[in-house]
């Protein structure tokens, strides 16, 4: 299936009126404030999120799964869906494929569909955490970290073929997560597992070509329960600087203990420019995979505050991130639950290009408290959706893309293209 322009725009009169009326609004408003709307909205609109290709179908890596019918069935399907996605809200415009699921059979065929529908290939995602089918050698106690030299040549040889991979597609990152740690006190030497991940990366960091990075996830806990590996951002920065220029951390949101501050940590690791990939989602407790600004959109906000000062800072030399959405769950529709997780990062970003930089920074050397809190929360509790929804529709984009979704009765044929009982393929 695809949806055609016409048909976005057709929906888009439906909404255009009243759309109309917001943006004309606020634009006064914030033009009155000084702000280049123009520059906004285009700001807003070339900001590009990533899908992950396990985001696509129910349950993705989370426990059991209940599919709802219609699941892209393979690599082709997974990228003819996030292509629905795009033509929808015109911020989706790449994939992130998880190896060894997503294959591709010929590369240039799936790089042109891709290319069609207006998406590029982001990071490539090895798996390390379970075994294949007739594995060899078990991840059973770990990969790269493994006490046996073959299961960690294993586990870099799986990495390596990642990348090749990801080049033939017109990838530039491999991002790499572990599961390896223990359950329990006493069964790992955390030096030792720490010496042996380094060196199993410097392997597969040997193999990138000279245009790719190397994204480092951290994780405090689950699978293992007592410690793991990279268990936080100090951790990962310092195999990311042992490793060289091309290896950067990456920030997964859910990553982290209850109540991190993870602006904090997005800051700092800005400010020594190794701050490489960021994913998206939200959570109560721990790594919930929920809806990107479903529980905490002000720590998303905090978090966007000091992206974009990184992003926007002249003496910074940190490279834009590469944003994915990491997010996955069973109650949800994933494609509409997609289209919710953008619009939330975009709302964020929005609202964080509104704060007035150098209003904050006198009321930050005037230690005025008050007012440092009065212009970071002026710019959260300003309604930006109309900025993101003259930013769809001026990229062709629809003005409302969850209804959009459901007025194009979208799931219902894929449904009928797909059949009912698919489930989608991979982790
Ligand atoms: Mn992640």
């Amino acid at each position: 299936m695809r949806i055609l322009a016409d048909q976005v725009g057709e929906q888009n009169r439906r909404h255009e009126e009243r759309h109309r009326g917001d943006f004309d609004f606020l634009a006064s408003r914030l033009s009155a404030d000084g702000h280049d709307v123009d520059a906004l909205v285009s700001k807003i609109a070339s900001l590009q999120i990533a899908v992950p290709s396990w985001a696509l179908g129910a349950g993705g890596t989370r426990f059991a799964r209940f599919p709802g019918g219609g699941e892209p069935r393979s690599l082709e399907e997974k990228i003819l869906d996030v292509g629905l996605l795009h033509a929808l809200n015109r911020s989706s415009g790449a994939i992130s494929l998880h190896i060894p699921w997503d294959i591709p059979k010929n590369a240039s065929e799936t790089k042109a569909l891709a290319n069609e529908l207006g998406l590029i290939f982001d990071a490539v995602n090895s798996n390390t955490f379970q075994d294949q089918p007739d594995q060899e050698f078990s991840y059973k106690y770990g990969s790269l970290a493994h006490t046996d030299k073959s299961v960690r040549k294993h586990a870099i040889d799986h990495n390596i073929e990642v990348i090749e991979y990801g080049k033939q597609l017109g990838s530039k990152a491999l991002t790499v997560w572990l599961a390896d740690g223990s359950c329990f006190p006493g069964q790992l030497n955390f030096a030792k597992a720490f010496q042996r991940t380094y060196a199993s990366l410097q392997e597969i960091y040997s193999a990138l070509p000279h245009d790719w990075k190397l994204f480092i996830e951290y994780k405090p806990y689950e699978p293992n329960f007592y410690s793991t590996v990279i268990q936080d951002w100090g951790t990962s920065f310092l195999l990311a600087n042992k490793l060289g220029e091309k290896a950067f951390t990456l920030v997964d949101l859910g990553h982290h203990l209850p109540n991190t501050n993870i602006e904090q940590i997005v800051a700092t690791l800005m400010m020594e420019g190794k701050l490489g990939g960021f994913h998206f989602n939200d959570s109560k407790y721990g790594d919930d995979d929920l809806t990107v600004g479903s529980i905490k959109p002000y720590q998303l906000f905090l978090i966007f505050s000091e992206l974009v000062y990184g992003m926007e800072n002249p003496a910074y030399s940190n490279p834009t991130p590469a944003w994915m959405i990491d997010a996955s769950h069973n109650v949800k529709d994933p494609l509409e639950d997609l289209l919710q997780s953008v619009e939330a990062i975009k709302l964020a970003y929005a609202q964080a290009l509104l704060v007035d930089r150098d209003e904050l920074e006198a009321a930050r050397e005037n230690n005025d408290t008050v007012m440092a809190q009065e212009i970071l929360q002026n710019a959260y509790r300003t309604d930006v959706r109309p900025l993101l929804a003259e930013a769809r529709l001026r990229a062709g984009g629809a003005i409302d893309p969850v209804r959009a979704f459901r007025a194009l009765g979208v799931r219902k044929q894929l449904i009928s293209e797909r059949g009912m009982k698919t489930v989608s393929t991979g982790l």
